[in-house]
């Protein structure tokens, strides 16, 4: 019985990760100005602008960067610092970001 228990609390943990719309976990994070790198994911992982400067926190051990290949911005974040990223030069849309160190890091930024 005490399996069942468990599988009952597990359950439940993820139908609430779900509901909250897996803020912390690196999934949608809505309308942001601000974004989080750890090693190795962005978190928020996709969000929306909400203006036109964003600031990037690395809060990991290793360099990370914050690259939009299509919106032609590359900025590295050495670990422990911030930067502002200007935004003001995009069109609106949807743009992949990623880590050109860690190729595993991927996202997307809306900017509307
Ligand atoms: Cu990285």
């Amino acid at each position: 019985m005490r399996f069942v228990r468990i599988a009952i609390v597990v359950a439940a943990v993820a139908m609430l990760g779900v509901a909250c719309g897996g803020d912390g976990d690196g999934g949608d994070g809505g309308s942001t100005d601000s974004i989080t790198m750890v090693d190795n994911e962005f978190q928020p992982s996709s969000f929306t602008a909400a203006s036109t400067t964003l600031t990037v926190t690395n809060d990991g051990q290793a360099l990370h960067s914050f690259t939009l290949p299509d919106g032609d911005i590359d900025q590295d974040v050495q670990p422990g610092e911030d930067a502002s990223i200007d935004l003001s030069g995009l069109d609106a849309g949807t743009y992949d970001i990623t880590c050109k160190y860690h190729p595993e890091m991927t996202g997307s930024a809306t900017i509307s």
